[in-house]
């Protein structure tokens, strides 16, 4: 049998006959972006959208340098190095059918845990343009109830008393931009790709709210002169496994040792609201619009959402993927009601966009079954999903007088998996949630204390005061104690 080809600039003449790979000379490409968390979903979306341009047009200038802020991804930048900083894009359809693509856009990586100078430097330098983020909903450092910043996280403590020592993505950004304006440089755009409700608003809020207590004069250039575009962005990206690389090598023999893979569904919708110009994402399918907000919440509200409300009532029922979940009829008619009788009545109309079709669609992609995307993948941080992810969509329909009980079952499914930690044939889930102590405390008080959960105020807010919430909430937490059964009370919501 033939070696397998290590994935490496200088063998991307012999991969070319086997897979796509970048048309444009790399050595020319100068990083005009640096992006923070580089994860799997930044690689099949930003990554790629940027890898495309370069492939089509001239963009050398736009090209990534990666970093990372925590020693966990020191793993992910020492095996880029290895490669030269290109991976596989698995795009599996679901047919399927797989495309596999090389992508070039990222040149370089830096790990800021090491030493944060160097990182520091070089978001200062004149040819950076754009930090762009993915620090996750979590990395905001919001209270999800209050939306304000949180003074008491270690990092914040920490990069306030050490402004040139910053472990937090908000320490380097203040401590570059302190640079730049030093520098008398124009200020970089920051632009937030996270899944988060106007991510640009926020990721401003919660910088200028670290930058005031940092250095006050400084904050107010940064609050005139930095733009935060939002947007809304998607594709599932599901955690790469040892079968995609094992898949490369032997349909490919290509050694890479983390492609990503994903579906072949890539949205971006950018507000065009730059400090220091672009790339022409445009060109390659990244829609600018001079408001992002309705469809910021149409993904929130209906995938994200419908990621969650299967994620959870799945977990307890014993699934494990999402594609087994929609294979499950109960399961894809009870996301479906939920999206047509609860998420959808409280959404603004989108332009352009039928939602009908939205919701097919989605079902469609959430049924592809070759994307396998892990259902503790769904449930990882939901503390910091929720509030805005069904939260939000109770709490409008409560105003309004209109349905909650699809989305009440979820809250009473996420209280016993907090609780108990296990599914309902008593097989150990695996949680992973920065509050999971304090949801796990809060949950035990049920069912003799039934509202106990709802304690979690930077979770839920004042929730548990609302009579109707309450009511709906409690006969459903005592039945779910009672009979963990997800599918019957499933049942319940659906045919009365
Ligand atoms: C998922 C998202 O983590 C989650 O809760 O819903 O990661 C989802 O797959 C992406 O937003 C898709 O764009």
């Amino acid at each position: 049998m033939k070696d397998s080809i290590a994935l490496k600039q200088k063998n991307l003449p012999q991969l070319a006959d086997k897979l796509a790979c970048p048309t444009y000379d790399r050595s020319q490409v100068k990083a005009g972006i640096i992006h923070i968390g580089v994860g799997g979903f930044h690689r099949s979306h930003q990554a790629y959208y940027t890898d495309c341009l370069m492939n089509e047009t001239d963009a050398n200038e736009w090209g990534i340098c990666g970093v990372g802020l925590r020693d966990a991804d020191r793993k992910i930048g020492d095996i880029l190095a290895k490669q030269d900083y290109l991976y596989t894009l698995i795009v599996k359809h679901p047919d399927g059918s797989i495309e596999n693509r090389i992508i070039g856009s990222i040149i370089d990586f830096m790990l800021g845990c090491d030493d944060p100078l160097p990182v520091i430097d070089r978001m200062a330098q004149a040819s950076t343009k754009i930090v762009s983020l993915t620090i996750t909903e979590g990395g905001y450092n919001f209270n999800p109830a209050t939306g304000e910043f949180d003074f008491k996280n270690p990092g914040v403590k920490h990069d306030l008393a050490n402004p040139n020592h910053p472990q937090t993505a908000f320490g380097f950004l203040t401590a570059a931009l302190k640079q730049r304006r030093a520098a008398g440089l124009p200020a970089f755009t920051i632009q937030s790709c996270d899944n988060i409700q106007h991510n640009g608003d926020m990721a401003r809020k919660v910088l200028l709210a670290f930058a005031r207590q940092q250095d006050a004069e400084l904050a107010e250039w940064i609050a005139s002169e930095v733009r935060f575009p939002n947007a809304m962005v998607d594709r599932i990206t599901p955690v790469t496994t040892p079968a995609d690389i094992q898949y490369l090598d032997t349909e490919l023999g290509l050694k890479d040792e983390w492609p990503v893979t994903c579906e072949p569904f890539i949205q971006w919708v950018i507000e065009d609201n730059f400090s220091n110009g672009r790339p022409n994402w445009e060109s390659v399918g990244a829609q600018f619009v001079p408001d992002v907000s309705p469809y910021e919440t149409m993904k929130l509200r209906l995938l994200n959402a419908g990621h969650s409300v299967l994620g959870l009532l799945g977990s307890l029922h014993g699934h494990h993927t999402i594609d087994g979940c929609i294979a499950d009829t109960l399961f894809a008619t009870y996301l479906r009601r939920f999206m047509d009788f609860e998420a959808t009545p409280v959404l603004d109309p989108v332009a352009g966009i039928d939602l009908d079709n939205y919701k097919d669609c989605l079902i469609e992609r959430f049924g592809n079954p070759n994307i396998k995307d892990n259902l503790a993948r769904i449930c990882l941080e939901s503390s910091s999903k929720l509030p805005k992810f069904l939260i939000a969509t109770i709490k409008e329909n409560l105003a309004s007088g209109g349905s909650i009980e699809y989305a009440t079952l979820v809250i009473a499914a996420w209280c016993y998996y907090s609780d108990k930690g296990t599914n309902q044939k008593g097989e150990p889930l695996e949680i992973i949630d920065e509050m999971k102590t304090e949801l796990h405390k809060a949950a035990t008080g049920t069912p003799g204390t039934p509202l106990s959960f709802l304690k979690v105020k930077a979770v839920f807010g004042d929730l548990a005061r609302d009579k109707t919430f309450a009511k709906t909430y409690t006969s459903m937490v005592q039945a779910l104690y009672e009979n963990p059964r997800i599918a019957q009370h499933m049942q319940a919501v659906l045919f009365g």
